[in-house]
């Protein structure tokens, strides 16, 4: 690298993250594909050899990690596309705050409406997303509002200073735009994509971008969804829609990522026909091949929406035709948003080792703001850390990337503590909410807490149709709404059949009476009080290993930090509990074998 002083090189640390015993060499000759690069380590000394320089950045990080001697390995990307999305808002919106389901505090990129006057963060930011392999960002919500729709034309320039902190580290900026924008900024009576004028002025405002950034990335749509404009206001589909976006983009090399994120909300809770699963897939899969190259298609891993446990969207292993992202969520939406413990990757790597032959890109929401620990509960740094590690290689095992994580964050000292109340936090927290796969028996609207019945006779398509004999959602195609027949087989019969369908996702498949005997060996109801109580006392025990370990090991502000998200877990924990157990006691009428106390 002799006489070459990329910003990521001095972002680095310095002297003291990388010294002279790491010896960068970038050959383009070297055989090696982009992004990709060779490491090793001996006598002391590491050794990165990349053709590009994205590629020695990436072995500079590893360096870092490094400990120990370490014979000559190549690594390369799974994915040539590793993308964290953001739901901020330049605005802070009356609803949703500032960053929509945000609960780190504020955006990073924006604050009181104007450009953050602190892009030396951003810079961190980038630098911490490149150092575990994400090399694309989008900015602002897929929920578009109208001043952050200006982001696209006469508020282009906050974009270009963002994209400068983010391209020291070899990332791409992209942006969320309204499909509507050729009316809302554009002062057009339609956003037809069969309109002439409408193409005209994408292409327009698309080469205004790349003039501007020349290496913009692309857009992010939410279409048809949730309120959102899209094409079926035009009769068109969402082939039609994409490709008008994508076609402005191409001659720039941008691309298009599309969220498949389409079904109804408006539905009738006595229309028992009517399955908000099924929607994705039958949107989307008959349009398998007529989405052009630079359109990616974005899909929840899920069916219904990041739910603590789902079986993997069907989307992703049904269109060979199309560019895929799985999108995966580190914001805590569902799963304790940022106060409860919740290590996610286990959950991620599950779905990637189905899906991961089949998909382009991976997304993750991002769960950082302004947060001085950037993601509120200290802990869930982990999320993000692990995202961009799987993303990089879906094979790594998630517990290896959590102690990994660990080693960086911590000292030794406090190294076992936190693997101990990390470990199965996912487990734990699925034990004390929803059980076996049912879903939403949250709070509606802020999501937070249990609700047992609180989207039970909504719009939203969300229900568990517990009755005094049983619960569950029947998605068979011998009884059901059909779900199961959107899987390939296996998975299509093994979902079907109360044999084989596995226990952890019986109710999101199949609606049982409360004796049921799961694999487990247990009934169902059983199940429910068991999981329920095991999931609050080990959030209880969480709480004394946590107080046990000594604040000063982990510096005193971050252990009071943990400490008080803790209490708050414990408290909820408590609460999920009583609430699950006691509305299920009430109605089915059979009592906990155990005697414990329901209310
Ligand atoms: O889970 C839902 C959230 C919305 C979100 C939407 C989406 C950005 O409750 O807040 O909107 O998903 O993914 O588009």
């Amino acid at each position: 690298m002799s006489g070459v002083h990329p910003a990521w090189l001095g972002g680095l640390g310095g002297g003291a993250g990388l010294g002279d015993d790491v010896v960068l060499t970038r050959d383009p000759l070297c055989g090696l594909e982009a992004e990709a690069y060779t490491i090793a380590r001996s006598g002391g000394v590491t050794t990165v050899v990349a053709a590009d320089e994205a590629g020695l950045m990436y072995g500079s990080f590893h360096a870092l990690r490094l400990d120990g001697e370490l014979a000559a390995q190549t690594h390369r990307p799974f994915v040539a596309r590793r993308m964290v999305q953001h739901w901020d808002n330049v605005f802070v919106h009356p609803v949703m705050g500032q960053v929509e389901r945000g609960y780190s505090g504020g955006s990073l990129f924006w604050e009181d409406g104007a450009l953050t006057d602190d892009l030396d963060r951003v810079g961190d930011y980038a630098r911490l997303l490149a150092s575990v392999g994400i090399n694309a960002v989008s900015l602002n919500n897929v929920n578009v509002h109208a001043g952050e729709a200006r982001l696209l034309t006469d508020r282009l320039s906050e974009v270009a200073a963002l994209a400068a902190r983010f391209r020291q580290y070899h990332i791409r900026v992209y942006l969320s735009v309204s499909f509507a924008a050729p009316m809302v900024l554009g002062g057009l009576d339609t956003a037809d994509p069969a309109d002439e004028r409408v193409k005209a002025w994408w292409a327009a405002a698309t080469q205004r971008v790349y003039a501007t950034i020349p290496d913009f990335g692309g857009y992010v749509v939410k279409a048809d969804s949730e309120g959102q404009p899209g094409p079926f206001a035009y009769g068109r589909t969402h082939a039609d829609g994409a490709n008008v976006l994508a076609a402005a983009l191409a001659p720039f090399g941008g691309e298009v990522y599309w969220r498949a994120f389409v079904y109804n909300h408006r539905q009738d809770w006595r229309d028992r026909s009517t399955d908000r699963a099924r929607a994705a897939y039958d949107h989307f899969t008959p349009l398998d091949g007529e989405f052009a190259a630079n359109v990616v298609l974005q899909v929840k891993h899920g069916p219904i929406d990041f739910q603590p446990r789902e079986p993997v969207s069907p989307v992703l292993l049904s269109m060979p035709r199309t560019s895929l992202a799985v999108e995966f969520q580190a914001t805590q939406e569902y799963t304790g948003q940022q106060r409860h413990v919740c290590y996610l990757p286990p959950m991620w790597s599950s779905v990637l080792s189905t899906v991961a032959g089949a998909v382009d890109a991976v997304v993750t929401v991002s769960n950082a703001g302004d947060d001085r620990y950037w993601t509120n509960h200290p802990l869930a740094q982990a999320n993000l850390y692990a995202a961009g590690r799987l993303a990089w290689d879906p094979a790594l095992d998630p517990i290896a990337l959590l102690d990994e994580w660990i080693g960086l964050t911590f000292p030794p000292a406090a190294a076992g503590v936190v693997h101990e109340l990390m470990r199965d936090s996912w487990a734990v927290y699925e034990g004390y909410t929803s059980p076996l796969g049912v879903g939403f028996m949250v709070h509606p609207g802020d999501h937070y807490g249990p609700d047992v019945d609180g989207y039970e006779y909504s719009r939203w398509g969300t229900y568990h149709f517990a009755d005094r004999d049983g619960v569950g959602v029947d998605r068979t195609r011998a009884t059901g709404t059909g779900f199961t027949g959107q899987y390939p087989q296996p998975l299509a019969d093994e979902y079907e059949s109360l044999d084989t369908c596995p226990d952890e996702l019986l109710l999101f498949f199949h609606h049982v009476p409360y004796t049921h005997v799961l694999h487990s060996g247990k009934t169902v109801i059983q199940h429910i009080y068991d999981t329920h109580f095991q999931g609050a006392a080990a959030v209880a025990e969480m709480v004394g290993r946590w107080a046990a370990l000594p604040p000063e090991t982990v510096g005193e502000d971050l252990h009071a930090r943990v400490a008080d998200r803790l209490r708050e877990q414990v408290r909820s924990a408590n609460e999920w509990r009583d609430q699950i157990n006691t509305y299920f006691h009430r109605k089915s009428g059979i009592p906990d074998a155990q005697g414990r106390r329901i209310y």
